[in-house]
């Protein structure tokens, strides 16, 4: 049903199916992600934003009507939630529609990583089979590796469940252990990088993980040690990667996040040992399509039901009038 009255606010680039979707239900205002652009009449009556990536405090500042966010993407570390949560205004996620998408693609960047395949297909594409030969082995294998995953929720599970069929020993580390699971829990990252060999950070980006992958947790990790974050920049220290990789205080790491995106460290790009990826998790079309939809669905939801569907625990709010 048609929302004529409720403005949305598009601030930055958002994904494509939602600015196709969210004109057949709202206002779409869609305004440069620079807060000090917006005038108060375009400020006036915005009820919601759909934003992708980061949001500057600022706006919340000058939205006095702002009821809802709704972020595109599982993690909201763009958003400043606690300020949300002061003036009562709900912040939503994607959830679950991601998950499958990022566990694949967690998968094959640790393959990436290990058997080096970018590379070989580099190899491939320069003519150097024919010139020089077979590609150099890889020094590293999955073979008898043990993985441990910085993170159990949603997208960790599923990539444990995938890692299964890998015939990988597997543990984990979390805050609080998960019922029912054969994997070994670790109360600790760093007691977790001294029993594995390989660790897929899969955490959201939060104070509290924030650079938890240090010097001491690489050193722990050792020689044979492999890195792969799927979760966010901020929560690898990433100076002391640098060094680590360099040093051959670990032997690897895949990169699908990093903390300045989309400026990757010069250290990182020089280092032969590490694959890297444009965030690229989700990034499918089917996926980002869903991801999309329940942007446009939370917001739907919120304004014809008064709860949104998908709101993210620090916000649990209902909506307070028509
Ligand atoms: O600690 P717990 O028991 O709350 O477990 C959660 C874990 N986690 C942490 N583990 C250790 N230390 C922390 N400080 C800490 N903070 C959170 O991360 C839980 O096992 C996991 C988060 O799971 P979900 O909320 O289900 O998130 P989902 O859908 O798996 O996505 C994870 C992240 C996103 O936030 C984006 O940054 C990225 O993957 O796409």
């Amino acid at each position: 049903m048609p929302q004529g009255r409720h403005r949305i606010l598009v601030p930055g680039n958002m994904n494509k199916h939602v600015l196709d979707r969210l004109p057949q239900h709202f206002e779409l205002v869609p305004v440069s992600s620079d807060p000090a652009l917006i005038t108060p009449e375009i400020a006036s009556g915005i009820g919601g934003i759909a934003v992708q990536g980061k949001l500057a405090p600022a706006f919340f500042d000058i939205l006095p009507d702002l009821e809802i966010i709704a972020n595109f993407g599982v993690g909201y570390d763009g958003v400043d939630v606690e300020r949300a949560a002061s003036r009562n205004v709900v912040v939503t996620n994607t959830p679950d529609v991601l998950t499958d998408e990022v566990a694949d693609t967690t998968i094959a960047l640790l393959l990436n990583t290990l058997r080096r395949l970018p590379a070989a297909e580099q190899w491939l594409r320069a003519g150097r089979w024919v010139s020089d030969g077979a590609f150099p082995l890889s020094p590293l294998t999955l073979r008898g590796r043990t993985v441990g995953l910085y993170g159990l929720g949603r997208i960790g599970l599923a990539i444990a469940k995938r890692l299964e069929s890998f015939g990988v020993a597997i543990a984990y580390h979390t805050r609080t252990p998960r019922e029912g699971l054969a994997y070994k829990h670790y109360p600790t990252l760093l007691s977790m990088a001294q029993a594995v060999d390989t660790i897929v950070v899969i955490v959201p980006g939060t104070d509290s993980t924030y650079r938890t992958v240090n010097a001491e947790v690489l050193q722990a990790l050792g020689a044979n040690g492999i890195l792969v974050n799927m979760g966010r920049g901020t929560t690898v220290d990433e100076a002391a990667l640098v060094d680590a990789l360099q040093r051959g205080v670990i032997a690897g790491a895949g990169l699908d996040v990093f903390e300045a995106e989309p400026h990757v460290p010069d250290g990182l790009l020089a280092l032969p040992n590490v694959s890297l990826l444009p965030h690229v998790g989700s990034a499918s079309q089917a996926t980002r399509n869903a991801m999309g939809d329940l942007v446009v669905d939370n917001l739907v939801a919120w304004f014809e039901t008064g709860a949104a569907l998908t709101p993210v625990p620090e916000t649990p709010f209902k909506r307070q009038a028509g």
